[in-house]
C-alpha cells in the first residue's frame, strides 16, 4: 500500500465517476473514442452497449472498491455463497436500475442517436446455470448486497455456458453459447491465482510425539485464476463480489522444457487439458452423472475458494477457533460438498490442528442447502474415482465416516442397519461416496427450500439424520425472488404504477409494502391502468413470439404459459396433451359453439438436457401440435401452440409480465420449491397448479380463491404409484381418445410419439398423468369461466400481487442470516 505522506496525492487524483445526463455522454464517448477507438461515424448499437457497459462499470466500480475497503476494515463475520451456477442474465439494465441511473442513460442515449431498449438487447446473458437452483444464486446474489451485508459468491466461470437452444424441424439441437466475446462485467484477477492439485499420492510422515502428518505429493497442478464480477445492491452503495475461477496450465502457457525439447503439440495440449476444468458448464438440471470431469470442476472450484478464504481470515491473525465468528460457508447444494473435507485438509494437514478441534471448526461453518428429493439428482461419486482425482480426500472421508459411524453405534446400539443406511460409504458396486449425507454430517444446519419439501426432506432421503442429530439441525427457508430483476426490470410500468398508488418505491426493498395495493383490487379505473399494461405486456410477448416462430398471436386471448427446464416430474406432457384435448374439443364443435369459445395461446420454453431423450420428445410433440393447430383454418385464433425456442433469463422478462395464467404442475412430492411461479403471480399472473413446492405457500398467502389447484396430493402418490404397477391401472378416458389420436399419426407419423405414450399406458405412470389429467382439464375450464369475467380477474390479480410481500429473496436472505449464518448487515460508511 501506499505510504501516508503521498496519499493526498492520491486522494487528490480520486476517480469520481459521472453524474448526471451530460457526465454520461462525456463518458459513454469517450469510451467509444479512447477505449473501443471509434467515433461518431462507425458506432453501432454493438459498440454502443459496450461503451455504455463501461460507464455504468466505472460506476460500479468505485463502490466496488469502497465497499471491500469497509468490508476489509470492518472485518465482521462474512458470508460465503458457494454455488456451481450463478444464472445471472443481462447486467447492464440491472446495474443502472440499481444505482438509479437509467433515466440519466436513456436520456443521454437518445441525445446521442440511440433507443436504450435496444442497448440493452446486445447484451449476451451470462447464462451460468441450468435454472432454478442457478438463478436462486443470482436472486441471493442481489439481495446480499441490496441489504448490506458482507457476502461474496464463488463459482466457476465457464467458458460456455448454458447450450443455446435451436429448433429444427421441431427437434432441439444445441448450439455452443460463447458468452465471452466481449464481457465487460468481469475483472481478471491475474495477480489472484491458487495452484490445485489432483491424483499424486498420499504419504504419512512422523512428527514428534508419535504424531502423523499426511503428505499430499505429485499429481498434476492446475491454476485457478480469479475473474470477479461486481454485484451492485439496489440504492445503496454496497456493491459485492461474484468471484469466478478459471483454470490455466500453472507455469504460464506452456511447458517451455517440451518445448524446447521439439514437443511442441503436447506443450499445448497441457495447456488445453487444464483449460478445459472451466471449460462447460454441465447441462443438466436435477439430474448427476459421475463425469470425472465434472468432480475435477468441483474441486478445482472449492479448493481454490477455500483458500481465497482461509487467506483472507489469516490477515486478521486471529485464533482458528474464531473462523465460525469470521466465516459462514453456504453449500448451494451438494455440488461444494469437497469443501468440507478440504476445510478439514487444511486445517490438519497443513495448519497442524488436532482432529476434533478441526471438525468443530468445520462443522460450525458449513450450512447445506438441499434442492431436491429426486434420487436421480443425488450426487453419489465412485470411491475409485475420488480415491484416484483426491487420495488423501478420500482418507479424510473415511475417517470422517468412521467417527460419525462410531458415534451412531453408540446411539444406536441395537440398530444394526441404521449403519448402513447412513454411512457416508454406500456399499454397492462399485463403492460410492453418498455427497448428500456428507454435506449433513459436516454442516451445523440443512435446509430445504420450500416448507413441503423441508419437512418430506425429513421424513424421506434424510429421515434416519433426524433421529441421529434431532429436528433443529434441519430447517426451511422458502425460496424467494429478487422484486428488483423481476418486477421493477421486467415490468417497469406495472412497478411505476403501483409506486404511483402506494406511495414511491419502498416496496421494491421491502415487499410487504405490496399489500397497500389490496383495498384498489375494487378501484375501477385503478383496474383499467393495470389491465392496460397487462395488454402491452402481452403485445410485447406477441411481438417476441412472431420474431422468434412467425406466428402471430392475438393478445387479446388467453395467455397460458409454462417455461421451465423441459422434465418428465414439470409434466410438460400433460400440459401439451391438455392442449391436444382442447383442440379436439374445438374440432369437435359447430362452427357457432367455436365462436362461443375463448381463444388462447399457450406457450412453451424450456431447455432440455442434451441426453435426455424423453424431454427431447416432449419438445418435438409440442411443436408437432403446433404445427397442425396453428394451420388449421377452423381453429384460427383460437388456440395458438408456441415453442419459444431458447428460453434464458432476458427472454424470461418479457415472458413473465405477460401470463394470463402460468402452469406449475409437478407430480405432488416432486418440485423442490419452484420460483417462476412466484415470478408470474408478482407480475399479475395467476398459477394453475398442483399442491407442490411453494405453489402451496403461495396459496397460503394469496388465498385459494386467487389461485387454481388440481390433482392429487403429495401423501397419494407413492400409494397411486404402487397401484399401477401391481394393481390395475385405467388410462383416463380424454386422455386415451389424446393418445388415439396421437397413433393416428394426427401429429406427424403415429411411431414418433409412442414412447411418451408408453410411459403412461404401459410403464407404470411414474409421473400420475393419468391421474390427474381429469382434474387438470376441469380446472382449465375454470380457468377459462373467470377469465371471462375480467373485472373479477383482474380483482384477483392485484389481490395477489398484494399478498406476495412473502416471497422476497431479501425476506429469505434475512431468514439466512438469522437462523443459519448469523450475521448482519453493516452498510457501506459514506
Ligand atoms: C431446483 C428445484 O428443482 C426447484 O424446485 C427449486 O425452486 C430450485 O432448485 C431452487 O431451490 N433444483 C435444482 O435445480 N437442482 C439441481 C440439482 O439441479
Amino acid at each position: 500500500s501506499i505510504p501516508e505522506p503521498q496519499r493526498e496525492a492520491w486522494k487528490r487524483a480520486q476517480a469520481k465517476g459521472f453524474s448526471g445526463k451530460d457526465g454520461f455522454e462525456k463518458e459513454l464517448v469517450r469510451h467509444v473514442e479512447t477505449t473501443l477507438a471509434r467515433s461518431m461515424f462507425n458506432c453501432d448499437e454493438k459498440a454502443a452497449y459496450s461503451a455504455t457497459s463501461l460507464a455504468f462499470r466505472d460506476q460500479l466500480i468505485l463502490d466496488w472498491n469502497r465497499t471491500q475497503q469497509n468490508q476489509t476494515y470492518r472485518d465482521s463475520k462474512r458470508v460465503y455463497y458457494l454455488s456451481l451456477e450463478f444464472l445471472m442474465g443481462r447486467a447492464l439494465d440491472n446495474a443502472m436500475l440499481n444505482i438509479g441511473q437509467k433515466d440519466i442513460a436513456k436520456a443521454g442515449l437518445s441525445e446521442l442517436g440511440f433507443r436504450i431498449e435496444d442497448i440493452i438487447g446486445q447484451e449476451n446473458d451470462a447464462a451460468l446455470g441450468n435454472g432454478g437452483l442457478g438463478r436462486l444464486a443470482a436472486c441471493f446474489l442481489d439481495s446480499l448486497a441490496s441489504l448490506d451485508f458482507h457476502a461474496w459468491g464463488y463459482g466457476l466461470r465457464y467458458r460456455y455456458g448454458i447450450f443455446k437452444q435451436e429448433i429444427i424441424d421441431g427437434y432441439q439441437v444445441e448450439v455452443p453459447d460463447y458468452w465471452l466475446d466481449f464481457n465487460p462485467w468481469e475483472f481478471p484477477r491475474h495477480d489472484v491465482t491458487v495452484d490445485i492439485q489432483f491424483f499424486g499420492n498420499v504419504r504419512k510422515e512422523a512428527k514428534e510425539q508419535g504424531k502423523e502428518v499426511a503428505i499430499w505429493e505429485g499429481g498434476e497442478i492446475v491454476q485457478a485464476v480469479a475473474y470477479d464480477v461486481p454485484i451492485p445492491g439496489y440504492n445503496t452503495p454496497t456493491t459485492n463480489n461474484l468471484r469466478l475461477w478459471s483454470s490455466k496450465a500453472s507455469g504460464g502457457e506452456f511447458d517451455f522444457q517440451k518445448f524446447n525439447n521439439g514437443d511442441y503439440e503436447s506443450s499445448v495440449a497441457d495447456q488445453q487439458r487444464a483449460e478445459t476444468i472451466s471449460a462447460v458448464l454441465y447441462p443438466n438440471d436435477n439430474l448427476e452423472r459421475g463425469k470425472e470431469l465434472r468432480l475435477k470442476q468441483q474441486y478445482f472450484w472449492v479448493a481454490a475458494s477455500l483458500h481465497d478464504i482461509v487467506r483472507r481470515f489469516k490477515k486478521s491473525k486471529r485464533d482458528w477457533k474464531q473462523f465460525p465468528d469470521q466465516v459462514a460457508i453456504q453449500l448451494n447444494d451438494t455440488h461444494p460438498t469437497l469443501a468440507i473435507v478440504e476445510l478439514q485438509r487444511i486445517l490438519v494437514d497443513i495448519e497442524g490442528l488436532k482432529w476434533e478441534e478441526a471438525w468443530d471448526i468445520v462443522t460450525s461453518t458449513f450450512g447445506y442447502t438441499n434442492h431436491t428429493v429426486l434420487p436421480e439428482a443425488l450426487e453419489k461419486w465412485p470411491v475409485g474415482l475420488v480415491q484416484h482425482l483426491l487420495p488423501r480426500h478420500l482418507q479424510i472421508i473415511y475417517d470422517i465416516n468412521l467417527y460419525f459411524l462410531q458415534q451412531v453405534e453408540k446411539q444406536f446400539p441395537d440398530d444394526r442397519d441404521i449403519l448402513r443406511r447412513v454411512s457416508i460409504i454406500e456399499e454397492s458396486q462399485p463403492k460410492m461416496v453418498r455427497m448428500a449425507y456428507l454435506a449433513i454430517v459436516g454442516s451445523h444446519k440443512v435446509n430445504g427450500v420450500a416448507e413441503l419439501h423441508s419437512d418430506l426432506i425429513k421424513t424421506t432421503i434424510f429421515k434416519d439424520f433426524v433421529e441421529i442429530y434431532g429436528p433443529d439441525k434441519f430447517t426451511n427457508v422458502t425460496n424467494g425472488i429478487t422484486p428488483r430483476r423481476w418486477l421493477h426490470q421486467a415490468n417497469p410500468r406495472l412497478s411505476e404504477l403501483i409506486a404511483s398508488k402506494i406511495g414511491g418505491n419502498d416496496f421494491l426493498k421491502d415487499l410487504t409494502k405490496l399489500n397497500k395495493l389490496e383495498s384498489l383490487a375494487e378501484d375501477k379505473e385503478f383496474r383499467k391502468e393495470w389491465s392496460e399494461i397487462k395488454y402491452a405486456n402481452k403485445v410485447r410477448l406477441a411481438k417476441l413470439i412472431k420474431e422468434l416462430t412467425g406466428v402471430t398471436v392475438n393478445p387479446a386471448a388467453l395467455f397460458d404459459i409454462q417455461v421451465k427446464r423441459i422434465h418428465e416430474y414439470k409434466r410438460q406432457q400433460l400440459n401439451i396433451f391438455g392442449v391436444i384435448h382442447r383442440y379436439l374439443t374445438l374440432k369437435a364443435m359447430s362452427s357457432e359453439e367455436r365462436k362461443k369459445q375463448l381463444p388462447r395461446v399457450s406457450v412453451f420454453g424450456g431447455k432440455a438436457a442434451p441426453g435426455y431423450w424423453m424431454a427431447k420428445q416432449i419438445i418435438h410433440l409440442i411443436n408437432a401440435v403446433g404445427s397442425v393447430v396453428n394451420n388449421d383454418a377452423d381453429i384460427g385464433d383460437l388456440l395458438k401452440v408456441i415453442f419459444l425456442p431458447d428460453y434464458n433469463v432476458s427472454k424470461a422478462e418479457i415472458i413473465t409480465p405477460a401470463s394470463d395464467i402460468s402452469e406449475h404442475i409437478s407430480t405432488a412430492g416432486t418440485e423442490a420449491s419452484g420460483t417462476s411461479n412466484m415470478k408470474f403471480v408478482l407480475n399479475g399472473g395467476l398459477i394453475i397448479g398442483t399442491c407442490d413446492g411453494a405453489n402451496i405457500e403461495i396459496t397460503r398467502e394469496i388465498g385459494d380463491n386467487n389461485i387454481f389447484l388440481f390433482g392429487n396430493l403429495s401423501e397419494d402418490v407413492e400409494d397411486l404409484r404402487h397401484a399401477h404397477n401391481y394393481g390395475s391401472h385405467t388410462i383416463d378416458p380424454d386422455l386415451n381418445r389424446v393418445f388415439d389420436e396421437m397413433e393416428k399419426g394426427t401429429f406427424g407419423t403415429p411411431h414418433d410419439f409412442s414412447g411418451m405414450v408408453a410411459a403412461v399406458r404401459h410403464h407404470g405412470d411414474y409421473y400420475l398423468v393419468s391421474d390427474d389429467f381429469h382434474s387438470y382439464i376441469e380446472t382449465h375450464k375454470l380457468v377459462d369461466e373467470a377469465y371471462r369475467n375480467q373485472d373479477e380477474w383482474v380483482a384477483k390479480c392485484i389481490v395477489a400481487v398484494a399478498r406476495m410481500g412473502f416471497f422476497s429473496s431479501d425476506r429469505c436472505i434475512n431468514e439466512y442470516a438469522e437462523s443459519i449464518w448469523n450475521v448482519e448487515p453493516l452498510a457501506v460508511k459514506s
